[in-house]
């Protein structure tokens, strides 16, 4: 398990703009968090999660999302994003022990997960910051991936700056605040990969934001 972060000394910077120099973005990357046997599990798992692939609104049309989608959470825990309500599904088992791990090893305390399927790489994931108002203020955000790798760019909204973080399969990623205030993110398109990736964002929401 190796350790980088808070820094970007060893990500790629896609962009050099002398005015940007010296932005550190907060987030740490911890490869090989998992391992083989919690991967395999997880992903057996997901054969069983009711993902779905809703349709949002944007620019005054429908589109599907270009991946699939199921949110997990405790009670009083749902979610309103990109136009979204979804009602919190009971933890499965592996990523409710996931959840336990989370907060043993770095004291995230989430209470939902959002868990997206890649088919491949034609299934990616816009330009966004995951700054919705019932995400508690300063929270952590923990981003696990497994299967194939794919990259996770990220752009530092005053700058422009741009990074890309290669994630590979059993990856950690922990977002800290001020990341989705001052950052955006996304998954692009990679047509080369063949393979699915599952991606899952432990998130930490204001109970009963919704009502009861
Ligand atoms: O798939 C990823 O690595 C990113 C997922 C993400 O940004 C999200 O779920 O908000
Ligand atoms: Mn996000």
């Amino acid at each position: 398990m190796k350790q980088q972060g808070l820094g970007f000394e060893s990500f790629e910077a896609l962009s050099h703009d002398a005015g940007s120099q010296g932005i550190q973005a907060p987030v740490q990357l911890i490869s090989g968090y998992l391992n083989a046997d919690q991967q395999a599990a997880l992903l057996n798992e997901v054969d069983t999660y009711p993902l779905t692939r809703p349709e949002i609104h944007v620019y005054g049309q429908n589109h599907a999302i270009p991946r699939t989608q199921a949110w997990f959470g405790d009670s009083g825990c749902d979610y309103l994003y990109s136009g979204l309500f979804v009602k919190a599904l009971s933890w499965p088992k592996y990523a409710g022990k996931l959840r336990e791990k989370l907060r043993r090893d770095f004291g995230i305390t989430a209470n939902g997960v959002l868990v997206n399927r890649y088919a491949n790489g034609q299934d990616s994931m816009g330009w966004h910051c995951d700054d919705e108002p019932e995400i508690l203020a300063c929270s952590d955000i923990a981003s696990i991936s497994i299967g194939a790798s794919r990259d996770f760019v990220i752009r530092h909204k005053a700058s422009q700056q741009q990074y890309r973080i290669p994630l590979h399969s059993g990856d950690l990623l922990i977002m800290h605040a001020p990341m989705q205030d001052e950052w955006e993110h996304c998954v692009p398109k990679r047509l080369k990969v063949l393979e699915p990736r599952v991606n899952f964002t432990f998130r930490e929401l204001i109970k009963h934001y919704h009502g009861a």
